[in-house]
């Protein structure tokens, strides 16, 4: 009998048109997926995150099994875990004595590492293949990024239109003769503003008893294990798609940037959670959306700002990460080291808006993206909190964090600790802002309107406290340095009141304890 194809599949790679299973018989070959400690706990992920993960994970392995696949599934609790890839890879390398060893790139830079060890350890050949569910190559995403001192993601997003032709007209236009409509996708909630409900799936058997064990094995993660309603099946990520062009993508242009206290889904798309771990693909769900466009249910500004976020920021980020790793994880541009405030983690803040983000975070390991920029990650970047603490807390906390994704966000998105390599200026705002995108402030304890003192919203003077503290490194920033002209003119009594109130409040902070993030 010729030596089978040992193909391990990742607990992101849950896609039947991954390249790793291409041109393979199930005859020929053994699938290996593992639960591992090692993935479970290099951050404490959100309690949800590890359910969402491991009954995915079965569920696509009963799919494999179901058609013909040979999958030896290695559960968590199987006593001769070895808790590791490597260590799983080892031991089904001597129970099956592979010809190859065939996988998938990984998304994340630590376990790409792990696998370049494979080939020297193991005594069959081991390929590693490109993940071909992304629309840009490695190397497109090089080639755009060459000479540039900026990779402003609006000029990567043109080339994945053209290397698409979504939204694209015969004559090599865009439909609609911009490329982009953000400008439309700004407004406020209207009052009482509320969105059709997600779908929300109810456990079936597997993902019941991945909730139990999720329970009793990593009692000291963050975040609420039940009600657990994410899609776990390729079956139901569909059904989540389809309600969402079907209720939701009309007006997810629109209230793109809206916030609603208590309102956690607004017309978000919710299924970034689906994409990141292989049950949807990227294309397929731009294809439907710029279908929906093509029927006329949904307008030009919603679907090309749904397009934008996937083959734009999506594709973007994770370009980005491949192309400024590793030196990305350790960004520290604006020197800041403040340690994340426990609030993060208890959600106990009189910051209304901050609270509520955090009570989403905790019962749904989701906030969506406005929440995540201008509420969390504003706070973040002008109370200067240090950047690696930062990216812990989101890739702990979110059902759909992996490395890729989450650190550009954190390091380049919201923190510019990677010195503006990604976004031009820094996306620092007052109170005025959250006021302005949200009914938060109305029922807060701080008064927006309030610039100085115990009694302002604490955004007030921190944005000035970020602006002064950064005058050298952002003054030359033609974006930003006229602010300053602001500053000067507020004379010295007004901006030490400003500081002060920002240290008094600083001061207050309770830093985190140890222990949320990390073992
Ligand atoms: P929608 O608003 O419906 O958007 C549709 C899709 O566009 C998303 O599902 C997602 O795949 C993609 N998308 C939108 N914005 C981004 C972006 N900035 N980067 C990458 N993809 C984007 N997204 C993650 O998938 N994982 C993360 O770990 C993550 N961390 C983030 C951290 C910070 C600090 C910020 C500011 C953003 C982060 N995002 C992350 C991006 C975005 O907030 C989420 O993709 C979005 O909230 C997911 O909800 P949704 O599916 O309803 O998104
Ligand atoms: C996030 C995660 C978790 C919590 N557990 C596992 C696991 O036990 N087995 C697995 O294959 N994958 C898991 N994952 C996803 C991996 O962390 C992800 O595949 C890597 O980060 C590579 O991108």
């Amino acid at each position: 009998m010729t030596r089978p194809v040992l193909v391990p599949i990742l607990g992101d790679q849950l896609s039947r048109n991954l390249s790793s299973l291409e041109g393979l018989a199930p005859a020929e070959t053994r699938i290996l997926m593992m639960e591992v400690w090692d993935e479970a706990t290099y951050v404490k992920h959100h309690k949800q995150k590890i359910v969402l993960i491991f009954s995915a994970m079965r569920h696509f392995a009963e799919e494999l099994r179901a058609e013909g696949w040979q999958v030896d599934y290695i559960r968590l609790g199987d006593p001769e875990n070895t808790g590791s890839f490597t260590g799983e890879v080892a031991r089904a390398v001597e129970r099956h004595a592979p010809g190859e060893i065939r996988v998938t790139e990984s998304g994340e830079w630590r376990v790409h590492e792990a696998m370049l060890e494979w080939e020297g350890r193991f005594p069959c050949p081991v390929t590693i293949l490109p993940d071909t569910r992304f629309i840009a190559t490695h190397a497109e995403f090089r080639a755009f990024a060459e000479g540039r001192k900026h990779l402003t993601m609006e000029y990567f997003y043109r080339e994945m239109r053209k290397k698409t032709g979504l939204l694209m007209r015969p004559d090599g236009k865009p439909e609609g003769g911009e490329w982009n409509y953000d400008a439309e996708n700004r407004e406020p909630p209207k009052a009482g503003l509320k969105a059709p409900p997600t779908p929300k799936f109810v456990p079936d058997t597997i993902t019941e008893e991945v909730i139990a064990l999720v329970g009793e094995r990593f009692p000291d993660h963050f975040g609420d294990l039940e009600p657990f309603g994410w899609p776990v099946t390729r079956a139901e990520a569909l059904e989540a798609a389809a309600a969402f062009f079907a209720r939701r993508l009309s007006l997810f242009g629109p209230y793109q940037d809206a916030m609603v206290h208590g309102e956690d889904d607004l017309y978000h798309s919710m299924l970034s959670t689906s994409l990141n771990c292989g049950l949807l693909d990227p294309l397929e769900l731009c294809r439907a959306a710029e279908d929906a466009y093509k029927r006329g249910t949904a307008p030009l500004n919603s679907v090309e700002g749904f397009i934008r976020q996937i083959i734009g920021w999506r594709e973007y980020v994770r370009g980005f990460y491949w192309h400024q790793m590793p030196g990305l994880a350790a960004a520290n541009e604006l020197g800041a080291h403040r340690p994340l405030p426990d609030f993060f983690w208890t959600g106990e803040t009189d910051m209304r808006c901050l609270a509520d983000c955090v009570r989403t975070t905790r019962e749904d390991a989701h906030a969506h993206h406005i929440q995540r920029l201008m509420v969390l990650g504003n706070f973040c970047l002008i109370a200067g909190i240090d950047p690696q603490a930062v990216a812990d807390w989101y890739l702990v906390v979110y059902a759909d964090a992996y490395e890729w994704v989450e650190l550009p966000n954190v390091a380049g998105m919201i923190l510019y600790a990677d010195g503006g390599r990604l976004a031009t200026k820094p996306y620092a705002a007052s109170g005025n802002y959250i006021n302005k995108m949200s009914n938060h402030c109305g029922g807060c304890r701080y008064k927006v309107a309030q610039k100085t003192g115990p009694n302002a919203c604490p955004f007030n003077p921190l944005y000035w406290h970020f602006m002064a503290r950064n005058r050298a490194r952002l003054e030359s920033n033609h974006r930003i340095g006229r602010i300053y002209a602001t500053w000067d003119r507020m004379g010295e009594a007004k901006q030490r009141e400003y500081l002060e109130s920002a240290e008094a409040f600083l001061d207050s902070l309770e830093p985190a304890r140890e222990g949320w993030a990390r073992n």
